[in-house]
């Protein structure tokens, strides 16, 4: 497959922006690619300058849960934008989405919107700090919560993927604030927390990790967490940025039955625009200026048009059935890709849950980060390449998850199943 746009395209942006993208991952250095440049999307498809077309599972990294350019969403989107862009003061549509967030997800008693995961997470860290007086957090290792400097230590996503899970810039102090443990390890997170008394202000956790790959907790691992951290007065940060409206309707807490004191999110909450949210225990949030003293503001927070794509995007999900098909589709596309594996020979773990997937190149299971690291990322470099050029775009990392949506058919699962076969087949001599 030619990318002789792409290719051009690269190059200059190469010398205007670093990489020559956005986000480091978007450069496909990790598979050694020109990465396509895009123009459109629409369903599960996305289309390139160079004329291709692509079944996708990145959907901008997990907002696009209803398939690119939906009608409602499209049509909500218009709306909108007729009555301008941003007013940088209070609307009746940020009280209605503050409404289907506080409705939807059991911790949230009060929310705050903010622009991205990043900033919800950021503030969500600030705010359990003030609210124990205490410094420490505790996150996971390969655990990804955007790149604030307290959560870049031992981060994933495209920290992992570039290992740099410990960026330059952070201040050697601050990082000394933040504590790891390995994922689904529950007595080593007790033991951080136990050899500092009174110390710990948190434990921020993927519910279901999302940026090492797709990794589940083990049985008992989030449920330990709620009573350990309860036990010593630190609070219960889920990061539910990607599982938010994806792990259920009221995300992987809900799903789990386990509420935690805080919860960010972002992504689908968006419906594909920049924006993000954290709320949690009214206690807590009342803390939040102008109720309370901890500070945090934002121009383009509660962005109408985000707002509007958000609000379109959630009324789809909020339909029966919604998230029996996405679980019957990643069923599918999961149970395809592991005959095709088998067939050709080629061991890989599978870890799926729900409309989320990791294929990981390695024979041994998958639970944590060291685990994730066992893969050999070699192969699916090669992986990636054979489906991308048969027209599956897949994230172009080991270490990310593959969405699908609601617009993933029948059909171009069964195409993406066979081009794994040949793509699987061609990994062995
Ligand atoms: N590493 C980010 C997802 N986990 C990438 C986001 C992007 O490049 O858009």
């Amino acid at each position: 497959m030619d990318h002789p746009k792409s290719r051009t395209l690269f190059l200059h942006a190469q010398t205007l922006m670093p990489g020559g993208v956005n986000s480091p991952v978007r450069a496909y250095r990790a598979v050694n690619r020109i990465p396509p440049f895009i123009l459109r999307a629409k369903g599960c498809r996305i289309y390139d300058v160079d004329g291709h077309s692509y079944i996708d599972y990145v959907g901008s990294w997990g907002p696009m849960i209803v398939g690119h350019a939906h009608p409602q969403v499209v049509n909500a989107l218009k709306r909108a934008v007729n009555h301008g862009t941003s007013y940088g003061a209070p609307t009746p549509l940020e009280v209605r989405l503050a409404e289907v967030l506080v409705r939807a997800v059991p911790s949230m008693a009060m929310v705050r919107l903010v622009s991205s995961g990043t900033e919800a997470v950021m503030s969500a860290i600030r705010l359990a700090r003030a609210a124990t007086k205490r410094d420490l957090i505790v996150k996971y290792d390969g655990g990804y919560h955007g790149h604030a400097d307290s959560l870049l230590v031992k981060a994933g996503s495209g920290a992992a993927t570039f290992g740099l899970p410990d960026s330059p810039g952070v201040p050697a102090d601050l990082a000394k604030q933040t504590l790891t443990a390995p994922y689904n390890d529950l007595e080593a997170t007790r033991r951080l927390i136990e050899a500092r008394p009174g110390a710990v202000a948190a434990v921020i956790v993927e519910p279901i990790a999302g940026n090492m790959g797709v990794v589940p907790p083990e049985p008992g691992f989030l449920q330990g967490l709620r009573a350990l951290t309860a036990e010593h007065g630190a609070l219960l940060i889920f990061d539910e940025v990607i599982t938010g409206f994806r792990a259920s309707y009221g995300g992987a807490q809900s799903l789990y039955g386990i509420t935690p004191d805080l919860t960010c999110l972002g992504k689908i909450i968006g419906g594909g625009l920049p924006v993000g949210a954290y709320g949690g225990r009214r206690d807590l949030m009342e803390q939040i200026a102008p109720s309370g003293p901890v500070y945090q503001a934002g121009t383009l927070s509660g962005n109408p048009l985000a707002v509007s794509a958000g609000l379109a995007t959630l009324k789809l999900l909020a339909k029966p059935q919604v998230y029996e098909t996405l679980e019957a589709k990643g069923a599918m596309l999961s149970a395809g890709l592991a005959d095709a594996a088998k067939a050709a020979g080629v061991s890989v773990q599978i870890n799926r849950v729900g409309s989320v997937l990791t294929v990981f190149f390695t024979s041994t299971p998958v639970r944590d980060y060291a685990t994730a690291k066992t893969s050999d990322t070699a192969h699916f470099a090669r992986f990636f390449s054979s489906m991308l050029d048969a027209g599956v775009y897949l994230p172009p990392s080991q270490y990310e998850a593959w969405f699908l949506s609601l617009a993933h058919t029948e059909r171009e699962i069964q195409r993406t199943i066979n081009a794994a076969r040949a793509a699987f087949a061609s990994l062995t001599p």
